[in-house]
C-alpha cells in the first residue's frame, strides 16, 4: 500500500476528499502504529545517514565533468549536459527525470559582426578600438563557442557622442549629478562601473537620465582584492576580462514576449518592440585596461569626492567633453531570437502526501564554463540527488514528493525557473485547475552555489526557516580552518553573529537574482538559499572578482575557492538536510513565531525611517496604527498557533493535515493578487526585490517606495496619499495571515 495511485484527469472536490483518505487509511493500516520515540530516532538516523553519504569527492569531479565546456543558455552543448544529468538522475534511482523545454527570447552577439567600443578622431576614423574577446585561459585554448563578452538584450545600435562617468550608475549618482552637479545627460553615452546594484538597474537610470547609450566596466577597486594577483596566479580579475550579464528589467515576468505564462509553442507572444523589461539604448561591457584608456579622454567636471574614484590610474572626471576633440562610437549587433531551453525536472515520489512538494533547484546554463556560478551549485545538486537516491534504495521514501531541478535560462532572466512556475502555478485559479496540477509546493530551496567568497555560510531565507536552519547547522561539521571539530553552527555564528542579536548567526532576507524569485516574489512559497560567502567587514570588492568572465574555471575553485571541495560538501549536506526535514517531517518545522519577530522589526523601521518627515506624516495624517495592530494580532494568533500545535494528536492524519495546511499556506497569505504598484509579478507585501537594485530585497516595499525620495515629488499630497495606501494594504494583508492561523470549527 505504499504506492498511491495517481489523479488523472479533472478530478471532482468529492474526489480529493476519497483520495485523501484512502491514502491515510492505507498507510495506517499498512504501518504498525510505532512508539513516537522509535519513529522519531529512525527519522534521525537517516538524516545522519543522508548528510554522510555525501563526499567532497563526488562534488569535485561532478564540477570537473560539468565544467570542461561553454554551457551558454540555447547551445547544442547545454542540451546534452541536460540529458547527461538527466541520466545520472535516472541512475541514482529517482523515480522520473525529464525534460521540460519552453521556446524564450535569448540574445546573442552576431560572430560575423563583433560588438566594441572605439574613440573617433575629427576625421571620423576609428583610432582605438576596445578589445572583442578575452584570452582564453592555460588548457581552453582550442575550446570552440566561447560567447565573447557582452550584455545580452542590449538592442543593437551604434550611438556616438560626449562620454560622461556617472559612477555606479546608482539612483543616488544620478541625483548627484541632476540635482546637485547640474549635469545633464541627455544625448550623452554614459559609463558607469559595475558594482554595487544589479546591472539592468542601472541601464534604467541610464535610460531615464536620457543617455543614448551606456558602457559598463569593472574597476579594479570593485573587483580586486588587495595583495591578490589576477588570474591565473591569483583570483582577482585580469584587465582583459569583462563581466557578461543580461541587463534585462523584467521584474519577474520570466520570458520576455510570454509575460504572466509559459513560452509554449501555440502561446501568444509580443512584438519584441513591446517585451518587457528590454532596453532601450545600447549596452556593453569592458575590462579595466580597455575602460583606463577610454576614462583617459574625459575633461570637464572633476568627480565629486572621493567615493566617485576607483583604483585606475585616472582623474575620474565625470565630462561631459574631453581633451582633444575626439569623440566615441559604440558599436552593438546583438540579434534577439526565440530559442528552445530545457530545463531537467527529476521526482522522488512522496509516500503519504504525494500532493505535497519540496523544490530544491538551481541553474545549469552558464556564461562559459561556470566554474562558479552555476556549476558549483549544480555539482552539489547532483551529490543531494545521488544520496537521495541510496536512501530510497535503502527502502526509504520520503512523507512528501521531492522535486530537484536542473533550470535553463537563468542568466537570461531567471527563464527557465519562472516558465516551469507559469505552467504550475498554485494560485488564481479555480480548485480544479489546481487539482490538475496538483502542486502545493512547501518549499523551494535553491541550490546555486555562488562563492562569494570561502569564509563563512550564508543563507537568506523565509522567517519561517530560520529555527529549522539553525538546528540542522548545528549537526554539519564546520568546513572552516581553526574549526575542525566544531559545527557549522558555532563557525557561522562566529564570524558573522546577526547585528540584532549576538547570540544567533546572521540570516538575510530575499531579494532576488535567482531562481526562487517566481517561486517566492510571485507565488508566496516559502524559500532559500544557502551558499559560502566572503567576510563582508574586510571584503570590499562586489560579489566575486571572476564573476561572469572566461577565467570562472574548474581551477578557479579548486586553487583558490575550495580545494578540499569541503565548503561544497557542508553546503551539499545543508540543503540536503533541510530537503529531507521539509519532505519527511510529519508536522512541517516551520516557526511562525519568528514571522512575527520579523514583522514587529520591519514594522519599527519603517515607522522609524518615516520620522524623519513627522511634520508632513501629521499634516498629512499618516499614522501606522493599522500596521502596528495587525502585527500585535499576528504574534497573537502566532503563539496561539504553536500552541495548539504542540498538543495535535500526531496519530491523527486529519488534524495533522489541518495544521500542516495552515503553515504551508501562510507564506501565500502575505501575497496582495495586485501586485506591487508598477510590479505585477511581485506580490509579496512583506519582502521584494528593492526598486532600486534588484539584488536587495526590501521590507514592506510598498510602504518603502511610496516615501522613497518624497520631498522630490511634485505633489507631496498625493505622495502622502499613496504612503497611507500602502500602510493599509500591509495593515489588511497581515491581519488576512493572522486570520488564516485560526482554528476551524
Ligand atoms: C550579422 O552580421 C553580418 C555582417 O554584418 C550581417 O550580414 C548579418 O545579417 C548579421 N546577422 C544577423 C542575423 O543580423
Ligand atoms: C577599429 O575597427 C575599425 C573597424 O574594423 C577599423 O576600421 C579601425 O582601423 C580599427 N581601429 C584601430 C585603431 O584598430
Ligand atoms: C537636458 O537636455 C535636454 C536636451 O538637450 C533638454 O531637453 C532637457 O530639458 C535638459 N534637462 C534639464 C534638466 O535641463
Ligand atoms: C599614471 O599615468 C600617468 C600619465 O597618464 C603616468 O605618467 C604615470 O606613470 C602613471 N602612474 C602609474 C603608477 O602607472
Ligand atoms: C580562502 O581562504 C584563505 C584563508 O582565509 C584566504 O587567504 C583566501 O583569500 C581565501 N580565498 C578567496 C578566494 O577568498
Ligand atoms: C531610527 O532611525 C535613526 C535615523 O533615522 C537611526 O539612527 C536609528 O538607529 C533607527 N532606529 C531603529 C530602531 O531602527
Ligand atoms: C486587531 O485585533 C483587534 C481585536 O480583535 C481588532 O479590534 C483590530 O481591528 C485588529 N487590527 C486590525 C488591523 O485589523
Ligand atoms: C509543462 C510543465 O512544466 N509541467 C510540469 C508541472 O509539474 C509537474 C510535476 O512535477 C511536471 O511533471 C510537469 O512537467
Ligand atoms: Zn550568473
Amino acid at each position: 500500500g505504499e504506492k498511491p495511485h495517481s489523479l488523472r484527469g479533472r478530478p471532482r472536490l468529492k474526489a480529493l476528499i476519497v483520495y485523501v483518505i484512502c491514502t491515510y487509511v492505507i498507510c495506517w493500516l499498512s504501518k504498525p502504529l510505532k512508539d513516537t520515540a522509535t519513529s522519531a530516532d529512525s527519522h534521525q538516523n537517516l538524516r545522519w545517514k543522508l548528510i554522510s553519504e555525501m563526499k567532497a569527492d563526488n562534488i569535485k569531479s561532478f564540477l570537473r565533468s560539468f565544467t570542461k565546456l561553454p554551457h551558454l543558455a540555447g547551445t547544442e552543448q547545454n542540451l546534452l549536459l541536460a540529458k547527461k544529468i538527466q541520466n545520472q538522475w535516472k541512475k541514482f534511482g529517482l523515480d522520473s527525470a525529464e525534460l521540460v523545454h519552453y521556446d524564450v527570447l535569448l540574445s546573442y552577439p552576431n560572430e560575423t559582426n563583433a560588438n566594441y567600443i572605439s574613440v573617433i578622431d575629427e576625421q571620423g576614423t576609428e583610432i582605438f578600438n576596445t578589445s572583442y574577446v578575452e584570452p582564453p585561459p592555460d588548457g581552453y585554448e582550442n575550446v570552440k563557442n566561447i560567447v565573447p563578452p557582452y550584455n545580452a538584450f542590449s538592442p543593437p545600435g551604434v550611438p556616438e557622442g560626449e562620454l560622461v562617468y556617472v559612477n555606479y550608475a546608482r539612483t543616488e549618482d544620478f541625483f548627484k549629478l541632476e540635482r546637485e552637479m547640474n549635469i545633464n545627460c541627455t544625448g550623452k553615452i554614459v559609463i558607469a562601473r559595475y558594482g554595487r546594484i544589479f546591472r539592468g538597474n542601472k541601464v534604467k537610470n541610464a535610460m531615464l537620465a536620457g543617455a543614448k547609450g551606456i558602457i559598463l566596466y569593472s574597476d579594479p577597486a570593485d573587483y580586486s582584492a588587495p595583495g591578490v594577483q589576477p588570474y591565473p596566479k591569483g583570483w582577482n580579475l585580469p584587465g582583459t576580462a569583462a563581466q557578461r550579464g543580461n541587463v534585462l528589467n523584467l521584474n519577474g515576468a520570466g520570458d520576455p514576449l510570454t509575460p504572466g505564462y509559459p513560452a509554449k509553442e501555440y502561446t501568444f507572444r509580443l512584438d519584441v518592440e513591446d517585451g518587457v523589461g528590454i532596453p532601450q539604448i545600447p549596452v556593453h561591457p569592458i575590462g579595466y585596461n580597455d575602460a583606463e584608456i577610454l576614462l583617459r579622454y574625459l575633461g570637464g567636471t572633476a568627480s565629486p569626492d572621493d567615493s566617485w574614484k576607483g583604483g585606475l590610474n585616472v582623474s575620474y572626471n565625470i565630462g561631459p567633453g574631453f581633451i582633444g576633440h575626439d569623440s566615441f562610437r559604440m558599436h552593438v549587433y546583438n540579434i534577439n531570437k526565440i530559442t528552445r531551453i530545457y530545463n531537467v525536472i527529476g521526482t522522488i515520489r512522496g509516500s503519504v502526501e504525494p500532493d505535497r512538494y519540496v523544490i530544491l533547484g538551481g541553474h545549469r546554463d552558464s556564461w562559459v564554463f561556470g566554474g562558479i556560478d552555476p556549476t558549483s551549485g549544480a555539482a552539489t545538486l547532483q551529490e543531494v540527488a545521488q544520496s537521495f537516491g541510496k536512501l530510497l534504495s535503502s527502502g526509504w521514501r520520503p512523507r512528501r514528493t521531492i522535486i530537484f531541478a536542473s533550470w535553463d535560462a537563468e542568466e537570461f532572466g531567471l527563464l527557465g525557473s519562472t516558465e516551469w512556475a507559469e505552467v504550475n502555478k498554485t494560485e488564481e485559479f479555480l480548485i480544479e485547475y489546481r487539482l490538475e496540477f496538483r502542486l502545493e509546493v512547501l518549499k523551494y530551496f535553491m541550490c546555486l552555489v555562488y562563492f562569494s567568497g570561502n569564509y563563512t555560510l550564508r543563507v537568506d531565507c523565509t522567517p519561517l526557516l530560520h529555527q529549522l536552519v539553525y538546528k540542522l547547522t548545528k549537526e554539519i561539521s564546520s568546513p572552516d580552518d581553526g574549526f575542525e571539530s566544531k559545527s557549522l553552527y558555532e563557525s557561522w555564528l562566529e564570524k558573522d553573529p546577526s547585528s540584532e542579536s549576538k547570540t544567533l548567526p546572521r540570516i538575510s532576507k530575499l531579494g532576488s537574482g535567482s531562481d526562487f524569485e517566481a517561486y517566492f516574489q510571485r507565488l508566496g512559497i516559502a524559500s532559500g538559499r544557502v551558499r559560502y560567502t566572503k567576510n563582508k567587514k574586510t571584503d570590499t570588492y562586489s560579489s566575486y572578482p571572476i564573476y561572469h568572465t572566461i577565467y570562472e574555471t574548474f581551477e578557479l575553485v579548486e586553487k583558490f575557492y575550495d580545494p578540499t571541495f569541503k565548503k561544497q560538501l557542508a553546503v551539499a549536506q545543508l540543503r540536503g538536510a533541510l530537503v529531507y526535514e521539509l519532505a519527511d517531517a510529519k508536522i512541517i518545522p516551520f516557526n511562525i513565531q519568528d514571522y512575527a519577530k520579523t514583522l514587529e522589526n520591519y514594522a519599527r523601521s519603517i515607522y522609524n525611517s518615516s520620522r524623519t518627515h513627522e511634520q508632513a506624516c501629521r499634516s498629512h495624517g499618516v499614522s501606522f496604527e493599522s500596521l502596528f495592530s495587525a502585527v500585535k494580532n499576528f504574534s497573537e494568533a502566532a503563539s496561539d498557533f504553536h500552541r495548539r500545535l504542540s498538543q495535535v494528536d500526531l496519530n491523527n492524519p486529519i488534524a495533522v493535515r489541518i495544521m500542516n495546511d495552515q503553515l504551508m499556506f501562510l507564506e501565500r497569505a502575505f501575497i496582495d493578487p495586485l501586485g506591487l504598484p508598477g510590479r505585477p509579478f511581485y506580490r509579496h507585501i512583506i519582502f521584494a526585490p528593492s526598486s532600486h537594485n534588484k539584488y536587495a530585497g526590501e521590507s514592506f516595499p510598498g510602504i518603502f517606495d511610496a516615501m522613497f525620495d518624497i520631498e522630490n515629488k511634485a505633489d507631496p499630497h498625493s505622495a502622502w496619499k499613496e504612503v497611507k495606501k500602502h500602510i493599509s494594504i500591509a495593515a489588511f494583508t497581515i491581519q488576512a495571515a493572522a486570520g488564516t492561523l485560526k482554528e476551524f470549527l
